[in-house]
Order: structure tokens, then C-alpha cells, then sequence
């Protein structure tokens, strides 16, 4: 349910001569194995993405640049997360409904996957989605 999904944060080695911030995950930041790796950009400010669940898919969002808002839903409550910042991610745990919005120019949004890409993972009906949580 929505308590299962989470920020984590990645971490952050700051460049102490100035040269900026380097982000790494590594193989035990997350509890799954990344099978895929895809990402979301040129997306217009009024482009709606999401809009499914997944029946066994987990995925970490990490907003590479820009911002945009993730929102979330259990079938009983809702969540919206804003993710703006490179080094906080969002793990999304199967079963969760999500919906993404207000992409700000230039906006890059990273996926990492626990499989490859598979249709019959996806629940893209709503009423079917709330059915399967009840
Ligand atoms: C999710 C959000 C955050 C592929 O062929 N391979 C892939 O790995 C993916 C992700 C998509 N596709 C094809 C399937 C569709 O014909 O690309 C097209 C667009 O996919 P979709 O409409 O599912 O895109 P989004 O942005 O609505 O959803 C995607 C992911 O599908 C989904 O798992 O959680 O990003």
C-alpha cells in the first residue's frame, strides 16, 4: 500500500574544489535487481504520463533535472509527491496507481526497473485496478 512507497535517498558525493555533485547508486541502494533502465523528456508542461499500475513491477524515479509531480493511489488513499531534486528518489512498490504531471521545462525523469518491459504487468483500467484491491 501507499506506506510502502518511499523516498530514499541517493547518495551524494559534493565536489569539495567545486566541481559540482556526482550521485551514485549502487547495487544494494535498492531491494531489487535493475532489469531496465528507461527515461521520461521532452515532456510538455501539460502532458499527463502514468496513468497505470503494476501488477509486479518495482521502479525508482529519480528526477535527473527539472521537476514534476507523482501521484499515487492504493485504491483507498491518494499521494502526491513533487520530485525535484536529483539525489531523492521514489520507490514505487507493485500495486500502486500512478500518475505523472506538471513536468517543468526541461524536466528528466530516470526509471530504474525490476524487469524488462512486460504489457501483462499492466493494469491500465482504474475500476479494474480498484476490483483487484478488493
Ligand atoms: C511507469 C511510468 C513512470 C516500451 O516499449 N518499453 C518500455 O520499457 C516502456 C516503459 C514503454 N514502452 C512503450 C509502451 C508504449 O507504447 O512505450 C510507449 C509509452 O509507454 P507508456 O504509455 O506506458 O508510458 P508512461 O510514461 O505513461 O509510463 C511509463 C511506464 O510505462 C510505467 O511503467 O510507471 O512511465
Amino acid at each position: 500500500n501507499l506506506d510502502d512507497v518511499q523516498i530514499i535517498n541517493i547518495p551524494k558525493i559534493s565536489d569539495e574544489e567545486g566541481r559540482g555533485n556526482l550521485s551514485v547508486i549502487e547495487k544494494d541502494c535498492l531491494d531489487f535487481d535493475i532489469k531496465r533502465v528507461y527515461y521520461l523528456y521532452d515532456v510538455p508542461s501539460d502532458a499527463y504520463r502514468g496513468g497505470h499500475a503494476h501488477k509486479a513491477l518495482y521502479q525508482f524515479l529519480i528526477p535527473l533535472s527539472g521537476s514534476f509531480d507523482v501521484i499515487l493511489k492504493d485504491g483507498k488513499s491518494t499521494k502526491t509527491v513533487t520530485l525535484n531534486k536529483p539525489d531523492k528518489g521514489l520507490l514505487i512498490v507493485p500495486g500502486i496507481w500512478r500518475e505523472l504531471e506538471n513536468f517543468s521545462a526541461g524536466s528528466v525523469c530516470l526509471v530504474l526497473a525490476s524487469d524488462v518491459y512486460k504489457e501483462l504487468d499492466y493494469i491500465r483500467d482504474y475500476n479494474q485496478f480498484v476490483l483487484s484491491k478488493s
